[in-house]
């Protein structure tokens, strides 16, 4: 029986991905390092430090920096992205995910979020989404960041819920991984080609069908 839906919120919720992209191109060209869409995908779903390190491995300058540094770049790479989700709107919330989380509630299963984002509740609030959520789990005492499981397995134990019983939904492959190193069930949302490992992939939000998850997970 499902107890919870586990949300992924970058990617699935709104595009917030797409401006962390900007913010991390516009700090890869301070420092010389040009990243491109494709490299992005790997970024997905990993946190902000672990992101900087991927960047600088990328440009062959991993051994450039002080922690100092890093922690600055990774502040300033923040301050951008948030100047650029301070102005989403409910209107930025991707095709039919709101009619889900409706769908879920009124089924009377819960909903949880596990997004490795620590901005994670600004941009819920942004979205006016906020009240569907019965837990969100804190990525900043996330001690491992996806593909760990450790973000989901927080989210079931703040809704008290079985993660057996729980069906997450995630854009990214770390975040697929996560999912099922956490034994729930997992829905990719994107292309097939990345997201192999989920157990069922829509290439779209508005291809979340409520009544088409169940009928999977019972599967
Ligand atoms: P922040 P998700 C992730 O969110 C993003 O996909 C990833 O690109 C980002 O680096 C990470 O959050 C940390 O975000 O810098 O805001 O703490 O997809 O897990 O919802
Ligand atoms: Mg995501």
């Amino acid at each position: 029986m499902i107890q919870a839906f586990i949300f992924d919120l970058d990617g699935v919720i709104t595009d917030t991905a797409h401006f962390h992209y900007l913010a991390w191109k516009e700090l890869g060209a301070k420092i010389g390092i040009e990243i491109d869409e494709d490299f992005n995908e790997t970024l997905k779903g990993i946190s902000r430090m672990e992101s900087l390190e991927r960047i600088l491995k990328f440009g062959n300058k991993e051994n450039y920096f002080t922690d100092e540094e890093k922690e600055k770049m990774a502040i300033e790479k923040n301050n951008y992205y948030v100047s650029l989700i301070e102005n989403i709107t409910p209107k930025d919330v991707l095709p039919g995910i709101e009619n889900l989380l409706n769908e879920i509630r009124n089924n009377n299963i819960k909903i949880g979020l596990a997004s490795a984002s620590k901005n994670a509740v600004m941009v819920l609030k942004n979205l006016e989404l906020i009240d569907y959520f019965d837990f969100i789990a804190d990525a900043a005492i996330c001690k491992n960041s996806k593909p760990a499981p450790d973000i989901f397995l927080m989210a079931a134990e703040g809704l008290n819920v079985n993660p057996l019983n729980c069906i997450g939904i995630e854009d990214a492959s770390a975040g697929i991984e996560a999912i099922n190193l956490s034994n729930m069930y997992s829905v990719g949302v994107g292309e097939k080609n990345i997201l192999y490992e989920a157990k069922f992939i829509v290439d779209c939000t508005d291809k979340l069908d409520f009544k088409e998850l169940v009928d999977k997970f019972k599967i």
